[in-house]
Formats: C-alpha cells, sequence, structure tokens
C-alpha cells in the first residue's frame, strides 16, 4: 500500500487507435515495476522510461516496493491482476524468486522486459536492458588496482543480497579482474542485504581483522554508503581507498570530499529509454533485441566536473 505510484499521462490510455479492431492486451499501458522506491538510480530510470513513453504514445504507471525485496515486489506484480498492461518493464529483485510471479503476467498475455536486474531463466522476458555488469567489475578492478599504484595489500568486496544479477556480475568481475594484480588480494564478498548499517559494520570488522586492508569495492549505492560511513567511523576515509557503484546525490557529494576515491556511473535513463523502446516494439509485433547494454563510466574527483552528466537524478 505504501508503494510509490506515479502515472504519465499521455492522452491516449486504452486506447489503441481509431479503427482499430484488434485490441492487444492491456492497449496502450505500460508498468514499471523497479527494484525499489524512491532512490536516485531507479528514479532516473523511471525519468528516461516516462519521456519515452509519451513520445510513443503509451502510458507508463511505476509502483516501486518500498523496499529491494522479492515479497514486497511479488505484491506489486500480483496487483497487475487478470487485465496487465501490454507490458511489464520489471527489474526482478531476485533471480529465482521473481520466476513464478512474473510468468504469471505473461501468460495473460504482458510483453515481459527486464530492466537493470535479471531472471536466470532466460526464455520469460523478450528484452533485457542493463550495464554490462561484468564489465563494471572488471573497471573498478582496474581502477583499484591505478589507485594503489603498485602497494601491496587486502581489498574487500561488498555486495548487497544473494540472487541480485547486477551485484553479483559486479562482484564476479571485480574478482575475476583482479587477479590480474598480483599485489592486491580479494578477501572474499560480504553480503550486506543492502543495508547501510550491516555495509558499515562489515567494513569495521575487515578494519580490525585484516589490518593490511588498502581498498575496498561496494557494488551499489548503499553498500557504497554505508563503507563510507564504516571507513569514517574508524578515522580511514583516504587511508584506504573506497570505489563505489551508481552516481547518486550522496555519492557524488562523496566523491567530492574524498571519501570515495572513484564511482563507476550507470546510464540508468538510458535503460529506461531503452527498455521502453524493446517493450512497445514487442507490444505492436515489432522486431526485439534480446540483450541490450548502457554505458558505464569510472569517475574520480579529478573528472568529475567533466563527468557531471553521469550524476543521478532525485526527480525528473
Ligand atoms: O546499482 C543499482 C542497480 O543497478 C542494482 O541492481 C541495485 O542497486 C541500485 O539500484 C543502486 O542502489
Amino acid at each position: 500500500a505504501a508503494a510509490l505510484l506515479t502515472a504519465c499521462g499521455s492522452g491516449t490510455v486504452g486506447q489503441t487507435g481509431s479503427g482499430d479492431s484488434a485490441k492487444p492486451v492491456g492497449g496502450k499501458k505500460l508498468a514499471l515495476i523497479p527494484g525499489v522506491q524512491a532512490e536516485p538510480f531507479y528514479i532516473s530510470l523511471q525519468c528516461g522510461a516516462e519521456a519515452e513513453a509519451k513520445k510513443l504514445g503509451y502510458e507508463l504507471t511505476t509502483q516501486a516496493p518500498q523496499k529491494f525485496d522479492a515479497p514486497l515486489q511479488t505484491q506489486l506484480v500480483n496487483a497487475l491482476g487478470s487485465n496487465p498492461p501490454a507490458a511489464l518493464l520489471i527489474a526482478p529483485t531476485d533471480d529465482t524468486a521473481m520466476l513464478a510471479p512474473i510468468q504469471q503476467v505473461k501468460a495473460r498475455g504482458a510483453k515481459i522486459v527486464e530492466v537493470d536486474t535479471a531472471l536466470k531463466d532466460t526464455s520469460v522476458a523478450a528484452s533485457s536492458v542493463s550495464s554490462d555488469n561484468t564489465a563494471g567489475g572488471k573497471l573498478a578492478a582496474q581502477t583499484m588496482a591505478k589507485l594503489a599504484a603498485g602497494k601491496s595489500g587486502s581489498v574487500l568486496v561488498l555486495d548487497t543480497i544473494a540472487g541480485t544479477s547486477t551485484t553479483a556480475a559486479r562482484a564476479k568481475g571485480f574478482e575475476d579482474e583482479l587477479k590480474n594484480t598480483p599485489n592486491l588480494k580479494s578477501i572474499g564478498v560480504q553480503f550486506t542485504q543492502n543495508e547501510p548499517d550491516q555495509a558499515a559494520a562489515k567494513v569495521t570488522a575487515a578494519l580490525s581483522s585484516t589490518p593490511d586492508l588498502v581498498g575496498i569495492f561496494a557494488t551499489n549505492l548503499n553498500t557504497g554508503e554505508g563503507a563510507a560511513t564504516g571507513l569514517r567511523n574508524a578515522g580511514k576515509v583516504g587511508a584506504v581507498n573506497l570505489i563505489g557503484f551508481d552516481a547518486s546525490p550522496s555519492e557524488v557529494e562523496g566523491l567530492k570530499n574524498g571519501q570515495y576515491q572513484a564511482l563507476i556511473a550507470q546510464d540508468p535513463a538510458s535503460i529506461g529509454t531503452q527498455g521502453v523502446q524493446q517493450a512497445v516494439a514487442d507490444v505492436e509485433g515489432k522486431a526485439v533485441t534480446r540483450n541490450l547494454t548502457a554505458q558505464l563510466h569510472s569517475i574520480t574527483k579529478a573528472d568529475m566536473d567533466a563527468n557531471s552528466q553521469y550524476f543521478y537524478k532525485q526527480s525528473c
């Protein structure tokens, strides 16, 4: 009930055009169900999706769970009911648990497009649009190696919740690539349940168990925020290199004041735009591309002004 609900009217709600007898399921309605509400990555994605839907003459309605949580997201998917939209754009919060509810919507006739995260079962969605998250993890490892500048030490990886396809791919890409830098050794991937407090506690524990800790890779916004808190509490800001994923206003502020040494920014608006394009193509019986990616950018304090176009939005 507390989910965020916004609609972008196109003036064509429920219509398929005059004289159009073959009305597809859901008319010109699209539904977007992001991973979590009131969060700059998904807000920016929604902004891109809404603008594109409007351009193409579709109505896009967004409902997001209060937390990045499969049971909460399942309720929203189930609430689409027996009259689903023409297409559902969704960021599955769990690569397995979200399979059954999404399949049910598909069985009722809605086209399925994954935005950001994806299901393990690749047969459900017509199209998946995301960052190349494995490449993002690699980019973070290469940036970590550059920042270490030959210094030896240990590195901690903070993941979110097991079953999150995006952050899992980032962590794996990072660990695989780090093997090419023999002076840096990963002490492993730790899960934080996407809670900043848990990320902070993991950092506090790692600092005391691993005196040679020289770097942390935080695989998303909340893990980064928590890691920054952990380093601040221990007086280790700047002494341990922190690389975050995403470019929320608070992360950008953290980059500016030295809490992060680098951010890997995604292009969420482009994921939303491309997601709607694929959904509409599928609804209209046109060719659909199974996998599409959006650009990633490694940003440091030195080049942040030149990269401000990649910073996420709090509202459209
Ligand atoms: O990093 C993004 C998103 O790509 C990921 O799937 C979940 O976390 C974020 O939404 C950031 O909080």
